[in-house]
């Protein structure tokens, strides 16, 4: 069976050729402003043209809120869709394949589920990218809720008097955390700009930039014993841009490990690695 996988991101879209659970080809693309579905559908298609007289089907994991009539926006700072943005149908009618869609942190919570093997029951993914976004398992089962909302935990408020968020709270894991909020911090203190890249790589030299990542990962790390007082959570899978970053991972657990015994729970590396939302895009089709 093949499968095109596709990531939906804010900054970037990753597009997989999957075989039997196999990231045989990828590519990317910087993502589009989405004006309507079909005009969004047709840019990733055409990014894919040479793989689809093979595929038997469309999977596709994506940054804001999924439901039946389409994609909207949590932050729309992250990525703006206009309502209704019905992408699954456009995707449909293009290909004439059957479409599946999540959302991109759900997608990979699921697929990260079932890489870790049978002794876990409660699991939470959390990518840390342009945005912050979570998927939990519950139970064995992935939890959507009845609004399919569940696993926003960029959206969980961790400092009252914190930063605005896109999403119109303040004080949001993803308005401290984020690569957005970290190129932000960013910003205001380094001229000429730097890339977060190039900010990681600076950090063992300045303790300016050191203090912007510690920031976020403090931040994170908040969240997931938060995550723990209310799930009791087994385990933790780290995946995205900044999260999978040099140290960030590291960074983090040290911040747990200063934290109450009763909240610390154990944070590991998506074993997708960058490629955890992608590989979770094909994984619907799994079972
Ligand atoms: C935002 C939200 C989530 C998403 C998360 C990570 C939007 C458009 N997105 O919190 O749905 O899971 O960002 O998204 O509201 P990414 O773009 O960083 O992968
Ligand atoms: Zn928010």
């Amino acid at each position: 069976m093949h499968t095109l996988a596709i990531d939906i991101g804010g900054t970037k879209i990753a597009l997989g050729l999957v075989r039997n659970g196999q990231l045989i080809e990828r590519t990317q693309l910087p993502t589009p402003k989405a004006q309507n579905a079909e005009q969004f559908a047709q840019v990733i298609l055409t990014h894919a043209d040479k793989w689809l007289p093979e595929i038997n089907n469309v999977g596709v994991s994506t940054t804001g809120l999924v439901t039946k009539d389409g994609i909207s926006a949590i932050n729309p700072d992250t990525l703006a869709f206009p309502s209704p943005f019905p992408l699954a149908q456009a995707l449909e009618s293009l290909t004439n394949k059957p479409v599946a869609m999540l959302n991109d942190a759900q997608a990979a919570a699921w697929y990260e589920f079932k890489a870790l093997g049978s002794t876990i029951d409660n699991m939470a993914f959390i990518t840390v990218s342009t945005g912050v976004g979570g998927g939990v398992v519950i139970d064995r089962q992935l939890h959507q809720g009845n609004a399919g909302l569940a696993g926003h935990i960029g959206h969980t408020v961790i400092e009252l008097d914190g930063p605005k968020c896109g999403c119109g709270q303040t004080g949001c894991v993803e308005a401290i955390a984020s690569g957005t909020a970290i190129k932000k911090a960013s910003d205001d203190y380094f001229f000429p700009h730097i890339s977060n890249i190039d900010l990681f790589s600076l950090a063992s030299k300045s303790q300016h930039a050191e203090a912007i990542i510690a920031r976020s990962a403090n931040a994170i790390a908040a969240l997931c014993c938060n995550l723990k007082a209310t799930l009791d959570l087994d385990i933790i899978v780290l995946g995205g841009g900044i999260g999978l970053a040099t140290g960030y991972l590291d960074r983090v657990n040290k911040a747990i490990a200063s934290r109450p015994g009763a909240f610390q729970v154990s944070v590991v590396a998506a074993k997708g690695n960058y490629d955890a939302c992608l590989l979770g895009a094909a994984y619907q089709f799994k079972e």
